[in-house]
């Protein structure tokens, strides 16, 4: 099943992104820290020009930590970037966040003139939650599915900085399945825009190939079952997903996987490394491989 989701609000979202932008000082873009490539947003980054941009991987409590931090070397590297790993429920890490956008912005965070901060990211990456724990209070709606956030927010922390809560947007056409997919396992696709069984196998390919070990400790299998299918019925088996007659209910058994997955229960897990700059080929007369 392909998997396309972008309900009217996100369009509407990214307009008043594009007209707000203009009068903000810093961008902080939250993304997932175990996908930051498949949940950075292209229209987004479209929009960036100048602006100081804080890159802030978020539920880094969930992600492989080596990775993180090779991601976060990656973003430094780009023009304009700053990149923070971080748990936003954390008000410890999160502190460093003003921090850096009165850094960012050292002409404004005056009596009568904020710095101006406009949080943007693709759904259920934390976004809300960030601010709730930056102001102190539950100033924003947050949940456990994407979507919460449809309408623009402003929240002054009474400390020289006002963030705006954006809602979460993709992108109309997901030509990359591979990613949506990624996504959609971790949480960022409406639940009615997804086959939750194909994701469930999806994600357990992956697991099979990536992380086996946390597989077989999680739901105690000595060895690793042949396929997806049979992994999704194995796991099935241990939660007690069970039908009438006591097959598996391979729909419920997916559902609790995905959740337990997203939840961190198997471990700290990433879905995506950098990959490494192609090496560039070296001209024949400069081959120190080919000198006499
Ligand atoms: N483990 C973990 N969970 C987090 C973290 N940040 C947020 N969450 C959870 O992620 C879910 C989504 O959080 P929200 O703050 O509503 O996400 P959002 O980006 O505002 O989502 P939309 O409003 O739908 O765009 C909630 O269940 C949060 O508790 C984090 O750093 N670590
Ligand atoms: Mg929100």
């Amino acid at each position: 099943m392909t998997i396309k989701w972008y309900p009217g609000h996100m369009s509407k979202a990214l307009e008043k992104i594009a007209d707000l932008i203009k009068r903000v000082d810093v961008v902080i873009e939250v993304l997932d820290a175990r996908l930051p490539m498949s949940s950075s947003n292209h229209q987004l980054e479209n929009l960036r020009r100048t602006k100081p941009w804080i890159k802030v991987l978020n539920k880094h409590d969930l992600a492989d930590p080596a990775i993180t931090k090779a991601w976060v070397r990656v973003f430094e590297q780009q023009a304009g970037v700053r990149a923070l790993p971080m748990s936003s429920k954390q008000h410890a890490e999160t502190k460093q966040l003003i921090k850096l956008c009165q850094l960012l912005a050292p002409k404004r965070g005056k009596p009568g003139f904020p710095v101006r901060v406009m949080v943007v990211g693709i759904p259920n990456v934390g976004k809300s939650t960030l601010i709730n724990t930056l102001a102190g209070r539950s100033m924003a709606k947050v949940g456990d599915k994407p979507a919460i956030t449809t309408t623009t927010q402003q929240i002054d922390l009474r400390n020289g900085v006002v963030l705006s809560d954006t809602p979460g947007v993709l992108w109309p056409d997901m030509a990359d399945q591979e990613g949506a997919y990624r996504l959609a396992a971790t949480g960022a696709i409406g639940a009615n825009a997804m086959d939750c069984t194909t994701v469930g196998f999806f994600a357990g390919e992956f697991m099979m190939r990536r992380y086996p070990e946390m597989l077989k400790k999680r739901y105690k299998l000595e060895t690793l079952p042949d396929n997806p299918t049979e992994l999704v019925e194995s796991i099935g088996r241990c939660l007690g997903c069970l039908v009438a007659g006591g097959g598996i209910d391979l729909h419920r058994a997916a559902e609790a996987f995905l959740r337990e997955l997203r939840a961190g229960k198997l471990g700290r897990i990433s879905f995506e490394e950098p990959v490494q700059a192609p090496v560039e080929p070296v001209p024949d007369e400069e081959n120190p491989a080919n000198r006499q």
